[in-house]
């Protein structure tokens, strides 16, 4: 058994849009856990692995720290603090060890529907508000435009109406909130998701061999969220085919039919969403007892 100092911790948001996803993705990798009764830890049953409950923001220097050795967040925070290092000369804090595929948004500029700025060639000379304000002004910087950055910690899309800016920076996912701002979505800055960063520092070798299991799984658990198998009976003559019109799959299992000569069973895991179109497509190619079936686990 692992001794306490060797369990891995990793930090989480303890109540926003990413909880509930990175809780369900390490339950999916098998974790149990009981929560503290402060509710700000959760110590692993089954394996050396606490889940330190925090604000987003903190996370990636929890990491950075070494207080904890993996954390679970936005690209965009990760980002902003990243830039914030460099910008002051420190060593690069943390690497990204997945990109979790959830959490999706984007950081763009927000421009107030009838004003003079329209894009970030017009915010020369001008003010733009954001909770980013490393990532702008590396944007800004690389574009070779000169304008001033007003950081704001919340309610960034009512700056402009305030009259503290003449454009915004902020995330964005369905775009309702900018236009119930009426603030036109302009150039897109960062394509953001939860992803798991992880400390720079070397880990002594058994909690190494943790870690690498625990992405190992996570890289499962991603893979089968969109994963199918897909049982059928085929002819024989429309094996070529069919094959071809199964998305992301590798070599089909070919099974002999009891009894048959001209068809056979066809097993394939496929690695993509298999839509209706695909099935009615191998139904016309001489399918038939089409079967779809969600994938539980897969280790590659
Ligand atoms: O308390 P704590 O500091 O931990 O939480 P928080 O309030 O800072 O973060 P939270 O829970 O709002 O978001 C956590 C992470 O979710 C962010 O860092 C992003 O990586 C991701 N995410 C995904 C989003 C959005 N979508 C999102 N739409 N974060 C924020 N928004 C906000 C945005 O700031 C804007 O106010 O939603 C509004 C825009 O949404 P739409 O749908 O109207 O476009
Ligand atoms: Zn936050």
């Amino acid at each position: 058994m692992i001794d306490k100092k060797e369990r891995i911790k990793i930090a989480i948001q303890k109540s926003g849009r990413l909880t509930e996803h990175s809780l369900e993705l390490l339950r999916q990798c098998g974790l149990k856990y009981t929560r503290g009764r402060d509710q700000l830890i959760g110590f692993g049953e089954n394996m050396p692995l606490d889940i330190l409950l925090v604000r987003d923001d903190d996370i990636p220097g929890l990491v950075r720290d070494d207080v904890c050795d993996l954390g679970i967040v936005g690209l965009n925070i990760v980002e902003e603090c990243r830039l914030g290092y460099v910008a002051a000369g420190q060593a690069q804090p943390f690497s990204i060890a997945r990109r979790l595929d959830y959490g999706h948004c984007r950081l763009s500029f927000g421009y107030p529907e009838d004003g003079p700025v329209q894009s970030v060639a017009d915010l020369a000379g001008r003010r733009v508000a954001t909770s980013y304000p490393n990532t702008v002004r590396d944007y800004l910087q690389r574009q070779g435009i000169a304008a001033e950055v007003v950081e704001f910690s919340g309610a960034v899309e009512i700056a402009p109406s305030l009259g503290r800016a003449d454009a915004i920076c902020d995330l964005v996912s369905t775009g309702t909130t900018m236009a119930a701002n009426k603030l036109r979505e302009g150039e897109t800055i960062l394509d953001s998701e939860a992803v798991i960063v992880k400390t720079p520092v070397a880990l002594p070798a058994e909690k190494q061999a943790w870690v690498d299991r625990l992405l190992q799984r996570i890289d499962g658990v991603m893979q089968v969220r969109e994963s199918k198998y897909i049982m059928m009976h085929a002819p024989k003559s429309a094996l070529a085919e069919i094959t071809s019109l199964l998305p992301g799959s590798e070599a089909p299992t070919v099974l002999p039919l009891e009894g048959r000569d001209d068809k056979v069973a066809v097993h394939v895991v496929c690695r993509e969403t298999v839509f209706w179109e695909t099935l009615e497509n191998l139904k016309s190619a001489g399918a038939s007892s089409v079967l779809v079936v969600p994938v539980e686990k897969m280790l590659a």
